[in-house]
């Protein structure tokens, strides 16, 4: 097995959740920016107080890592609460579209952009978030057809579990266990990636017999940070389980699923929380995650790492041991 490697060696400086692209031939990184903000840890989330990101290329995968510094702080995005939780960013016709997790004024949770014409920012942000967006973790695929397509959610201090058909309800919860579980939600953008261009459906996980997954089902639900890559001609999304830390996917045919459960990427790590992304990079794929070693095991303040991701003849992915 590969051994990850850790791509910043800079003491208190924190990056987690990275969602790494190929740009011009570059790679590029974008990460949340972790801070000690002295916030007691809470189910949450409020112990990540993120103010701004930074991003980060590499010419390529076992070269330097650039910090490009920072390319959009909360006080600089008009709707602005708190707390920058992860992003993705895109690219459609010369234009980069940085996809953001941000509190507004009230408290709640919604995706907004914010647009460069280059990959290094700085970005700008729009005034408003996403119309009918909610909850956190934007992860954005452009599929073969030309087609953007976001798929976002994330339980408990990402607040998915107060919608239902994309309605705010009254009392947030979570299904009975025996109930199916909570879903991520995928939406087709639309054509000037501002905004979604239909309503979200569920990211529907089924079992190998095609039973949805169940709320009890911890080990495997959804809990947060989606990710999609294309291999093989297969979909795979993948994600974190939340409180059993495990990062794991899913296999569909197309980019609405359903998807069918398949295992384990990665292990446990150091640290509350999983999070990742998957990219092919000169015919080899990574997995770019977090832990939280260097800080002495902070759960809020996590270091971005990277490892080579391994498929099996079947196309299944090699479990990768995250070392927690
Ligand atoms: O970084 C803040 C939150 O922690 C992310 O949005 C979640 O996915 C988890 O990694």
């Amino acid at each position: 097995m590969k051994k990850a490697r850790y791509l910043i060696d800079k003491p208190n400086h924190y990056m987690a959740d990275p969602s790494a692209h190929i740009f011009n031939g570059k790679i590029y990184i974008y990460p949340s920016h972790d801070i000690d903000a002295g916030i007691p840890e809470n189910d949450n989330g409020d112990h990540f107080d993120m103010r701004d990101y930074h991003v980060f290329s590499m010419d390529d995968i076992d070269g330097e890592v650039t910090d490009h510094g920072v390319i959009l702080s909360v006080k600089d995005i008009p709707w602005a609460g708190r707390q920058l939780w992860d992003s993705d960013v895109a690219e459609k016709d010369g234009k980069y579209y940085l996809y953001f997790s941000l509190k507004d004024r009230n408290d709640v949770f919604h995706i907004g952009v914010a647009v460069s014409d280059k990959p290094e920012g700085p970005f700008i942000a729009e005034s408003h978030p996403m119309l009918g967006s909610y909850s956190i973790d934007p992860c954005v695929y452009k599929a073969d057809d030309g087609n953007y397509y976001m798929y976002f959610g994330g339980l408990w201090g990402g607040q998915l579990q107060r919608y239902r058909n994309n309605k705010a309800i009254e009392c947030g919860h979570e299904p009975a266990d025996d109930e199916p579980a909570l879903c991520a939600k995928v939406a087709k953008l639309s054509d000037d990636m501002l905004e979604f261009a239909e309503e979200p459906r569920d990211v529907l996980i089924v079992d190998k017999d095609g039973n949805p997954l169940k709320a009890g089902d911890h080990d495997r639900r959804f809990f947060e940070a989606s990710w999609l890559h294309k291999y093989n001609g297969k979909y795979y999304f993948s994600y974190s389980t939340g409180n059993t830390h495990f990062l794991c996917y899913a296999i569909g045919d197309n980019p609405y699923g359903p998807f069918v459960y398949q295992g384990v990427i990665l292990s446990p790590v150091v640290g509350w929380t999983t999070h990742h992304s998957i990219v092919e990079i000169k015919g080899k794929w990574y997995l770019f995650h977090h832990d939280s070693v260097p800080s002495g095991g902070k759960t809020w303040l996590r270091s971005m790492k990277v490892v080579e991701l391994e498929y099996n003849e079947d196309g299944t992915i090699k479990t990768i041991d995250g070392g927690g």
